[in-house]
């Protein structure tokens, strides 16, 4: 698949992951749009130096506490994030228990089918929001369809790659939202309690990681980490990163964070 992509390429990492969206939408599992969503993602990523910097880090270690805190997680899964990261996502589920729901913009029967099969070659048995029984209140779109075993009766609701209004509806619900957006700017970043501004492969690899170094710690352990963490502070930061990056490239002063 990479074959014409040399390994010492400086950007070799995202033009893997281009590719990679390009074959998954030939198998029309990724719309076209994504591909446009991916590059708004990969210009803030320029920016971000294409590494998880510690505000990413740090929120990335509250998500896992809050998902080992939760009694019922579910990740919600779009055609980009199925290509990007299935097998990851499968052992995300394998470590923490958590639940798996598609949940597509572009909704057809035929992507869900694609889709699922996807997961269930990686040995993900039970995949949520194939017969979507309810909605959620307060959309118009696509998205409102949820399963009611699954986001509608979930507590904590993971969301990557989505810049929109369900992130509110489902916290209207009562329910705690984790997003990954690299924008930070985005509704679903805004509205989070959670927003890991981080590339979501780095992001689910680094949460296996994450996940292994806190698994042993008891609930109280668990809820420190949450309470210390600072979600308004996190998004500050790396709005700051982003303007010393554009001050460096204008001043060649070198940027702190
Ligand atoms: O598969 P579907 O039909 O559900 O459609 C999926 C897309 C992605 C097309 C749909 O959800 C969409 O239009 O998304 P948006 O509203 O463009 O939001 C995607 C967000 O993800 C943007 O704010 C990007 O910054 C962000 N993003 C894109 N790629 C990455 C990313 N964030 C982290 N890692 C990425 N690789």
């Amino acid at each position: 698949m990479n074959d014409e992509i040399p390994e010492t390429h400086p950007r070799y990492k995202s033009l893997v992951i281009r590719e990679r969206l390009r074959d998954f939408m030939e198998k029309g599992i990724v719309v076209p749009e994504g591909l446009i969503a991916h590059g708004r993602g990969e210009a803030f990523d320029y920016i971000f130096g294409e590494a998880s910097q510690d505000f990413a880090l740090e929120s990335e270690k509250a998500a896992i506490s809050l998902l080992m805190l939760s009694k019922n997680p579910v990740i919600t899964v779009n055609g980009n994030v199925a290509a990007l990261s299935y097998k990851e996502i499968v052992e995300l589920h394998n470590v923490t228990g958590i639940k798996v729901e598609i949940n597509l913009f572009h909704r057809s029967d035929e992507r869900i089918k694609k889709i699922a099969e996807l997961f269930q070659r990686e040995g993900l048995t039970e995949i949520y929001g194939i017969h979507a029984d309810k909605e959620i209140p307060g959309l118009v779109h696509n998205r409102r369809f949820a399963d009611g075993n699954g986001i509608y009766s979930a507590d904590t609701v993971f969301i990557p790659l989505e810049d929109g209004d369900r992130a509110m509806s489902l916290k209207n619900m009562g329910k705690k939202v984790i997003a990954i957006d690299l924008n930070p700017f985005s509704r679903t970043s805004i509205t989070a309690d959670i927003s890991i501004i981080d590339e979501i492969t780095r992001t689910i690899k680094n949460f296996i990681k994450i996940y292994e170094e806190l698994k042993n710690l008891n609930e109280s352990e668990l809820k420190e980490i949450l309470n210390k963490f600072d979600n308004k502070k996190n998004k500050v930061d790396a709005i700051n990163l982003i303007c010393e990056k554009l001050r460096y490239w204008q001043t060649d002063q070198k940027p702190h964070l």
